[in-house]
């Protein structure tokens, strides 16, 4: 098996982390672990027959002949298939799997066998529909060969394989021979859905050749001037970030999954080239993504009619549409922008997104998905075993399947722990030197992480300090305190190791109420309840009684922590006494309106409530959930 990160900044220049491979780490959680065997057992083979099922993969058949019929669903849904292969190539890894093998390979026969003799290949744009094909940027092409690339490179690195890689080429080779510079004697075109820079990037750093990255330089340069159109007469340039150059970009504009693939895409070209204006646009981006433009789940996009953002602090948090494959992105750029120099803001907000936004897009038993995260409900919205446009479930599939990469990276000399997790690691370090390392950790119950280094030698042992850690974090090396000051979120710990010294590090986690910036209207008054990265809310199932919207809590009210073992796999709950005022029961139900009165606060009664994490919401019995709650 080859070197499988999931993105490799190995050689790139100006990103100062490297990756390490997927398959350099064990996770023996309960937590993620759990997680990743479900991908497998159920997960993956649920989409795999949902992709069979929806006539996803017939359209595969009915392109290349093999079958008799009509192409069924949207013209984006060969990607499905792609995400999908992503998903089972990064499972591959540390896990040989005949099994899973035989269906990577059937279906990678039945994309082969598809594929045109110039390399195009697209389910929909066969037999009538041919001769329109690359006529309208928003018909998603570019954006199937990038998740094509992508299932392609994942797969390539777990096994060694090139039957995928092999057509992904073949398909970006001919991508790149019609697309560029005119001068060149090429024709316009960059795609109406960001997503194939990242890929054809990541195709770069497997492949080594630079046409590959010279793309991703033409197609985020040939977006932003109009040319784009309006393809389907509903949006606006914005809508699929054309409306203006990418280097003058201030906020996240227009669909959000769009917007945030570009940025990951933009990122990768930036740690090959290092050119300021790409990165300070990113960092404008972020700023404003996380001070105004992002839910407190980490959800991005308010508005349903385009699926994107609104304007500044607008997050209402029952209309929010908070798409789980956003929160993908969100998780992926900001790996990114970590891998540039290693400022734990970055991973701060793949933690955000990763526990509160990403898995909410899926149920427990990992057989029903959420497109929207909502942070306010009725009760109406659930999770759906699968939907007409299905990019959620496999961006949640191929994120679980990766996520053993996402833990660590190293830079000269020094290993990084960005996320915890218990695992067992064999990290290489740039000079090639192998160090093994164990953690420990109940995270995110607990705050209380343990590291063993296996490996003696002279190395550096750089640990995150989360951003929701306000005091009181205490760091040990076999036992004796070790006061350091983190920068930029890591402390360094520098000296020569043996194997089996033990370092620990005491991450207190209060359980916090969390106000809204004051524009954020729609919170206004109102608190969250988080738990180091972990969001709470409040269903019905556990609060009967009363309706959970009306609960107000008093600042003073104390909350507790307790630990519920057969709760949603065994989560930690958070309990308290709210107040339900008594204008609010005595509400006459027939009236929406009625002239205000004295607000006084003797007059309620007190409820005792349960809060679970966000993440586990809709499992149970439908009903009210809420997030932000009331506080008078
Ligand atoms: O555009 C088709 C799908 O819709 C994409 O995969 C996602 O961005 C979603 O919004
Ligand atoms: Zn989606």
């Amino acid at each position: 098996m080859a070197f499988a990160p999931v993105v490799d900044t190995t050689r790139s220049p100006f990103a100062q982390l490297r990756p390490v491979a997927v398959d350099a780490v064990t996770l023996t959680d309960t937590f993620w672990s759990a997680r990743r065997q479900l991908n497998r057992e159920v997960i993956i083979p649920g989409q795999a027959s949902l992709c069979e099922s929806t006539g996803r993969v017939d359209n595969l058949r009915v392109a290349s002949g093999r079958k008799e019929g009509q192409f069924e669903g949207w013209f984006f849904n060969d990607s499905d298939i792609y995400k999908l292969l992503e998903a089972a190539g990064w499972q591959f890894a540390g896990q040989p799997d005949p099994e899973l093998d035989a269906l990577v390979d059937s279906l990678v026969d039945e994309i082969a066998a598809a594929q045109q003799p110039d390399g195009y290949l697209n389910s929909y744009f066969m037999g009538e529909r041919e001769k329109r094909r690359w006529t309208n940027f928003d018909y998603h092409e570019m954006y199937c060969a990038g998740h094509l690339i992508q299932a392609a490179v994942a797969h390539h690195r777990t096994t060694g394989k090139r039957n995928l890689l092999d057509v992904a080429i073949k398909f970006a080779d001919h991508i790149c021979a019609r697309f560029g510079p005119e001068e060149q004697g090429k024709v316009f075109g960059t795609d109406g859905h960001p997503e194939i820079e990242m890929a054809l990037a990541e195709l770069y750093r497997v492949t080594g050749d630079q046409k590959y990255l010279d793309q991703v330089q033409y197609f985020i340069d040939a977006r932003g001037y109009g040319r784009l159109g309006n393809p389907f007469g509903r949006f606006d340039k914005a809508y699929h970030q054309d409306h203006l150059p990418f280097r003058e970009l201030n906020r996240l504009e227009g669909h959000s999954v769009r917007a945030v693939y570009l940025n990951c895409g933009a990122t990768d070209l930036y740690s090959e080239t290092g050119e300021p204006a790409l990165r300070t646009a990113l960092e404008r981006m972020w700023e404003s993504m996380t001070t105004r433009q992002m839910y407190i789940n980490g959800g991005l996009g308010s508005r349903h009619e385009n699926e994107g953002f609104g304007t500044d602090y607008e997050l209402p948090p029952g209309r929010a549409h908070t798409e789980t494959c956003a929160s993908v992105a969100s998780f992926m750029w900001n790996w990114r922008m970590l891998m540039l120099e290693g400022d734990g803001r970055f991973a701060d907000q793949m933690e955000v997104a990763l526990y509160n936004s990403v898995l909410s897009g899926i149920s427990l038993d990992g057989t029903a998905y959420y497109y929207q995260n909502p942070l306010l409900d009725d009760g109406a919205h659930r999770r759906q075993q699968w939907f007409p446009v299905a990019c959620c479930p496999s961006n949640v599939s191929r994120t679980l399947a990766s996520l053993p990469g996402y833990l660590y990276t190293v830079s000269e000399n020094t290993v990084w722990a960005h996320h915890y997790a218990s695992n067992s690691a064999s990290i290489t370090l740039p000079d090639g030197r192998s160090i093994e390392l164990a953690q420990q950790t109940q995270y995110p119950w607990d705050g209380k992480v343990s590291l063993t280094t296996q490996t003696a030698g002279q190395y550096d042992l750089k640990l995150r300090i989360p951003g929701w850690v306000r005091e009181g974090w205490a760091l040990t090396v076999n036992g004796q305190a070790i006061t350091l000051t983190p920068v930029k979120g890591y402390v360094t710990l520098s000296r020569e190791w043996r194997s089996g010294d033990q370092i620990t590090l005491d991450l207190p986690m209060p359980v916090e109420r969390i106000e809204s910036h004051p524009l954020a209207v729609d919170n206004q008054g109102r608190v969250a309840l988080m738990r180091g990265p972990v969001l709470y809310c409040l269903e019905a199932v556990d609060n009967p009684g009363v309706d959970v919207r009306l609960l107000l809590l008093p600042d003073d009210a104390p909350l507790t922590v307790s630990a519920a073992p057969d709760l949603a796999g065994g989560v930690s709950i958070v309990q308290g006494t709210a107040q339900v005022a008594a204008a609010d029961l005595a509400w006459d139900q027939a009236a929406l309106y009625r002239p205000r009165r004295p607000a006084s606060g003797s007059q309620s009664t007190t409820a005792a409530f349960k809060a679970i994490p966000y993440f586990a919401w809709a499992n149970r019995d439908p009903g009210p959930m809420v997030v932000w709650l009331r506080t008078h």
